[in-house]
C-alpha cells in the first residue's frame, strides 16, 4: 500500500483540521460539514496528481492549447453516514464521477466494547476498470473500510483503488496494510496518536457522523 500523508504545519489544511477537532466549534454542525468538504477538496487536488492523464487539444477562441485530461472514469464511494460531507468535497472537484454509497456500522452483540462491522445498504455504480475512491473521514481500527472494500470487490474489478481518510491512526493503517493489496493508495489528511478503549481516535474529534448530522 502506498501511503500519502498531507498535513503540513503551515497550510490552510491544518487550519481546517484544527476547526473540525475544536469542541468550541462543534456546535456549528454546518461549519463541521463544510470543513470536512473543504478538506475533501484539498485531498482531491493532491490525489489527482497520482491519476493517469491523456493528452488533448483544446480549441480556445484564439487558438489550440495542448493540455491533459483525466484518463479513467472515477467512482466515488463513501461510507454512510460520516462519509457524506467528504464525498461532497471530492464530488466538487471530480464533478463527472459516478457514485456509490455503502452503509457500515459498529454492532455490539454483547453490549460491551466488542463490535462487528455490519455492512447493509449499498447503491454503487459499476466499478469495473474504473478508479475507485473510497472515502471515510475516520480511519480508527480500519475494520469499516476493510468490510466495505470486501463488499465492493464482490461487485467488480476496479483499475485503481484510492482510500481517502481525514484522520488516521497507526492501528488503522496497520490493519489496512494487512488486508489490502500492494497497489492500493491510502490518502491521509493527518495522523493521530492512537485509539481509546472504545476504539475512538485520540485526540481525534469524536464521532464524525454525530458532529455532521446530530446524535443517532
Ligand atoms: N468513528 C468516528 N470517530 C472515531 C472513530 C471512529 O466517527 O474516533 C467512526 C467513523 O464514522 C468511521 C468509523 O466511519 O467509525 C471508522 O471506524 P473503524 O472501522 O476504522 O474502527
Amino acid at each position: 500500500m502506498q501511503i500519502h500523508i498531507l498535513s503540513e504545519n503551515n497550510s490552510i489544511l491544518n487550519h481546517f483540521l484544527g476547526q473540525i477537532r475544536n469542541v468550541d466549534v462543534h456546535k456549528d454542525s454546518m461549519r463541521f460539514r463544510r470543513n470536512i468538504e473543504r478538506i475533501g477538496e484539498i485531498m482531491s487536488y493532491e490525489l489527482s496528481k497520482e491519476l493517469s492523464y491523456k493528452n488533448v487539444e483544446i480549441q480556445t477562441p484564439l487558438g489550440i492549447k495542448k493540455t491533459t485530461e483525466i484518463n479513467d472514469p472515477i467512482v466515488l464511494c463513501s461510507i454512510l453516514r460520516a462519509g457524506l460531507p467528504l464525498h461532497q468535497g471530492f464530488l466538487n472537484y471530480f464533478d463527472s464521477a459516478e457514485n456509490g454509497f455503502i452503509s457500515a456500522f459498529r454492532h455490539h452483540p454483547n453490549n460491551d466494547d466488542y463490535f462487528e462491522i455490519k455492512v447493509d445498504y449499498q447503491a454503487v455504480a459499476d466499478i469495473n476498470k474504473k478508479n475507485v475512491l473510497l472515502l471515510d473521514p475516520m480511519l480508527a481500527t480500519g475494520q469499516s473500510i476493510i468490510a466495505v472494500y470486501n463488499k465492493l470487490m464482490e461487485r467488480g474489478n476496479p483499475k485503481e483503488i484510492h482510500i481517502a481518510v481525514v484522520i488516521a491512526t497507526p492501528e488503522g493503517i496497520a490493519h489496512l496494510e494487512d488486508h489490502l493489496p500492494e497497489n492500493c493508495h491510502l490518502w491521509i489528511a493527518t495522523l493521530d496518536d492512537s485509539l481509546d478503549a472504545k476504539n475512538y481516535i485520540v485526540p481525534g474529534l469524536g464521532d464524525a457522523g454525530d458532529l455532521a448530522y446530530g446524535p443517532k
